[in-house]
């Protein structure tokens, strides 16, 4: 499936709070957080996993990379640290089929595994 619910927040067919957007992406707040700010960094292209990424991704990656570090820097969340993630397929937890990066922070972050 590629039209996901990320698509909809994307077409503003459904609400979002909407913390960051560009050309190329949108980072809204997860509607299920898992720290105190818990931000998800979405491109606009369909892309529904890391696995689908290829070459032509990688400038793509990178700057999704950049926007939420840019923006934890902007909320002053840079010097106590971040966690991003990307959770792939299956077993890596991943829910929803659209590539999304989550930004987690605002308090210290246990570590993990299985
Ligand atoms: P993942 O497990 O990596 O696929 O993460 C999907 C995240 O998306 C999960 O933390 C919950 C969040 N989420 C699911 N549906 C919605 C929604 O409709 N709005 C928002 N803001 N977040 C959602």
């Amino acid at each position: 499936m590629t039209d996901t619910i990320f698509h909809k927040i994307i077409r503003r067919e459904i609400p979002a709070d909407v913390v960051f957007e560009n050309d190329e992406i949108i980072a809204f707040r997860d509607i299920a957080p898992q720290a105190p700010v818990h931000v998800l960094f979405v491109p606009k292209t369909t892309l529904p996993t890391l696995d689908a990424a290829g070459p032509e991704h990688a400038e793509l990656l990178g700057r999704l990379l950049l926007a939420a570090a840019a923006y934890a820097r902007s909320e002053g969340l840079a010097q106590d640290g971040y966690r991003v993630v990307i959770n792939c397929n299956r077993d890596g937890g991943q829910t929803v089929f659209q590539l999304h990066l989550h930004l987690l922070a605002g308090a210290p972050l246990g570590h993990f595994g299985v």
